[in-house]
């Protein structure tokens, strides 16, 4: 890997889901390109103060304007978006459309409130709400190497679930339950942020997501369920 890429690597969040590589690649693509237009714009701006500014005796031009211009400086953004639009389609259906998810190894449902994050395991039943139920208070644990089903909810006002590591962030909301999936790439301990103003609390609204291989998650599970 090049020098550049270990720096610009560096100014992410770790990648810890297997599809934060194209969330960062689509990132990286947009960055460029608005950055390398940001800084053309700029810099003919500073060049045509500079270069036609007020002299005496120039008297100013007048520009009806220029045809062939705008439909250039019109189809070449036009057809940047477009190329980003469906750049990012593919990724966005990947990851968060209900049809193409994964099948789940594993349920979660987490519920936000000010100012915690509930979560809740299924248990051996497979449902939710049962008396095998495995509740935890800020406490995700994730089993590596397989496809989680998280779904999120909201208790009282608009709370958003994140973690940056695994490049998810989705709004929880009160009366519209929502889900997203990850499939964790690496053993870790990453936070879970609530990235949604939702109260005087929110600055305290953390949770931790402990990612482990699935012999110990399920370990995890079956202690938690004991300590109940
Ligand atoms: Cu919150």
């Amino acid at each position: 890997m090049s020098h550049f890429h270990q720096t610009a690597e560096m100014l992410l969040p770790e990648a810890a889901s297997t599809y934060a590589p194209q969330v960062d690649r689509l990132f990286w693509a947009i960055l460029w390109i608005t950055g390398f237009f940001f800084f053309l714009v700029q810099g003919a701006l500073l060049l045509f103060v500079l270069v036609y500014r007020a002299k005496p005796g120039r008297p100013a031009a007048y520009l009806h304007g220029n045809t062939l211009v705008e439909i250039i400086w019109t189809i070449v953004p036009a057809v940047i978006l477009l190329f980003l639009t469906l750049a990012s389609q593919k990724v966005w259906a990947e990851i968060r459309f209900p049809k193409q998810m994964p099948t789940p190894a594993v349920q979660v449902e987490i519920l936000a409130e000010q100012f915690a994050w509930n979560i809740r395991y299924p248990g051996p039943d497979n449902q939710f709400n049962t008396a095998d139920d495995i509740t935890t208070i800020n406490q995700l644990h994730l089993p590596v190497g397989e496809p989680v089903l998280i779904k999120v909810l909201s208790k009282d006002v608009i709370h958003s679930f994140f973690v940056p590591e695994f490049r998810v962030k989705q709004d929880a909301v009160p009366g519209l339950p929502t889900q997203v999936w990850v499939q964790a790439t690496r053993a870790g301990q990453f936070e879970i942020r609530c990235a949604e103003l939702c109260g005087l609390g929110h600055y305290r609204m953390r949770g931790f997501v402990t990612t482990e291989p699935a012999v110990n998650f399920q370990e995890w599970l079956a202690e938690t369920k004991a300590n109940e």
